[in-house]
């Protein structure tokens, strides 16, 4: 299948190591997601096997088919390529992306993580189809991460990469919810180039009721209210 094109509005990331699941499957609270209009689901699993991850990936594949929402998996390209899902999110840590585009070939997914101009300037030559640009904020989510980079720093990387003259499209993450979404969207505006979307965890994997968290959110996205 040719590389689809991706609408990046709202991406969610998973994560069912945070006690934020109770005693819900993830695949459920994916596919409420999913209901509410999540764009893009990445599976972000640290724990666990890789026979657990390639059955997880698999399982949640068959639910994000129906929705005909690309399935990405975090750091794992075997995995992604295991399960013929829609691409890979790598960290700077992770494989390179010229050794994952090979393996991978030009029609999947890849995303990369970054959080400085010359980050994003490489991965947007080396041919990421999308940044993830963070982190915007301290969050409880993902502790270990380097930079805290806040609107400003994703705002500086948009306009490098849009005055090099790249149309990577781009997510920022990090501490997004409904009360910050639209002011971080607003802030991270450059002159030349806007965020595709945001990626998101617990505002919507903890939500009581993630299909409405979920539209609220997407809506908020794609239609914001004049910003006050
Ligand atoms: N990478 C940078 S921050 C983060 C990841 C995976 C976690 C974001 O989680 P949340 O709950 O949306 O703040
Ligand atoms: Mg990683």
């Amino acid at each position: 299948m040719a590389k689809p094109q991706v609408d990046y509005a709202l991406y969610l990331v998973t994560d069912s190591t945070l006690g934020i699941l109770g005693d819900r499957d993830l695949n459920g609270v994916v596919e409420a997601s999913l209901k509410g209009g999540v764009t893009v689901v990445q599976l972000r699993e640290k724990t666990g096997d890789t026979g657990q991850l390639v059955s997880k990936a698999r399982e949640l594949h068959q639910i994000t088919r129906r929705y005909n929402v690309p399935l990405l998996i975090n750091d794992r390209v075997d995995v992604a390529l295991a399960v013929g899902c829609e691409g890979v999110h790598i960290g700077q840590d992770d494989m390179e992306l010229a050794a994952a585009r090979r393996l991978l070939g030009p029609d999947k997914i890849i995303g990369v993580t970054v959080s400085t101009v010359e980050e994003a300037l490489r991965a947007c030559e080396g041919g990421a189809d999308y940044l993830g640009i963070g982190t915007v904020y301290a969050t409880p989510t993902k502790t270990n991460t380097k930079e805290i980079i806040g609107a400003a720093g994703v705002r500086g990387i948009l306009e490098r990469i849009a005055e090099a003259g790249h149309n990577t499209q781009t997510v920022c993450i990090g501490g997004i919810n409904e009360s910050n979404l639209q002011r971080i969207m607003f802030q991270c505006h450059a002159a030349k180039k806007s965020l595709d979307g945001v990626a998101i965890v617990s505002a919507i994997m903890a939500a009581q009721d993630p299909e409405a968290a979920a539209r609220k959110l997407v809506g908020l996205v794609r239609d914001p209210p004049p910003f006050v």
